[in-house]
């Protein structure tokens, strides 16, 4: 491939979108090797991926406007498609993926991080979807999960001014969970998908589709659905070990150990 390089740590898979010289901004090309390398992923070993862009500047810098500038409509609805399915792909991915933000997420850029289940950033990060200064709306995505992220008043304001805001800004609104300096985002990165990655898979997995398909239905159905990916954690090797351990603990805290889930 050669935008997507793809590396995995342990159970941890960390996907590099690498077109730095233009910011790591999403053409086609991007969009069908993401695609791909989503689709390669060996689920029996990664339990946690990160998706991160090349170099110390940008995360992705958007949609790419050069490709986009010269689309008929029907060309711009299959661009858009393209990027939805790729995002939505993402959103749903079986397990969780963080994307470590290391530099400007903006337009698309900002839409595909919004895709992931954790935002982290760098210090020198950026967000924001410029969409309407260029005579567009958001199209991957950004007026549905942007609200949903900063709740209405904050997205639309954001999405209305076009304004960039700042990692500080990004965290006090709660677009991104942590900040940290651009050396240490990485490392941090790894160290939280290293931890959900020691627990329990098949628990974490029905967790993550738990929360994101209740938050499209009522909380009657969405309650139901928490029931049936609760029951169907039983009978599973990692939730018989997982309880035995607690009561081996309570017996003889000595016993006390990490539990080495085995995703069955
Ligand atoms: N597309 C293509 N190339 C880009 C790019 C982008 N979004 N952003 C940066 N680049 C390229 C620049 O053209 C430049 O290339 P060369 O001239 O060196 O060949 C290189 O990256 C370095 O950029 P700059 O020279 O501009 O670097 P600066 O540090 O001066 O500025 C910047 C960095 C991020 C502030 C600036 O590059 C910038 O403003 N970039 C554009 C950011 C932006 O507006 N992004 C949002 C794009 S709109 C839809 C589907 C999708 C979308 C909408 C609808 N449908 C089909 C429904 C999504 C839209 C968007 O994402």
């Amino acid at each position: 491939m050669e935008y997507i390089l793809y590396e995995q740590k342990d159970a941890v898979g960390v996907l590099t979108i690498n077109r730095e010289k233009a910011l790591n901004a999403l053409n086609s090309q991007v969009l069908d090797e993401l695609s791909e390398a989503l689709d390669a992923v060996d689920l029996a070993t990664v339990r946690c991926l990160i998706l991160t862009g090349a170099g110390e500047k940008s995360f992705v810098a958007g949609a790419d406007i050069g490709e986009m500038s010269t689309l008929t409509k029907a060309e711009g609805e299959a661009f858009g498609k393209k990027g939805n399915d790729v995002f939505l792909k993402l959103e749903n991915f079986p397990v969780p993926v963080i994307a470590a933000i290391n530099g400007f997420a903006l337009g698309g850029g900002c839409e595909i991080s919004m895709s992931c289940d954790i935002r982290i950033c760098s210090d020198n990060a950026m967000f924001g979807q410029p969409e309407v200064g260029l005579g567009i709306t958001p199209g991957f995505g950004g007026t549905q999960r942007l609200a949903r992220i900063v709740g209405p008043g904050m997205a639309k304001q954001l999405i209305y001014t076009a304004r960039n805001i700042k990692a500080d800004e990004a965290l006090r609104i709660g677009l991104v969970n942590a900040v940290y300096p651009q050396a240490e985002l990485m490392d941090e990165a790894m160290k939280l998908a290293s931890t959900i990655a020691g627990n329990a898979p098949i628990a974490v997995r029905n967790c993550k589709k738990a929360i994101n398909e209740g938050l499209q239905v009522s909380i009657d159905e969405a309650v139901v659905i928490e029931e049936k990916l609760f029951g169907d954690c039983f009978e599973s090797y990692d939730q018989k070990e997982g309880m035995a351990n607690f009561l081996r603990k309570k017996d003889d805290p000595a016993k006390v150990k990490k539990v080495a889930f085995k995703n069955e």
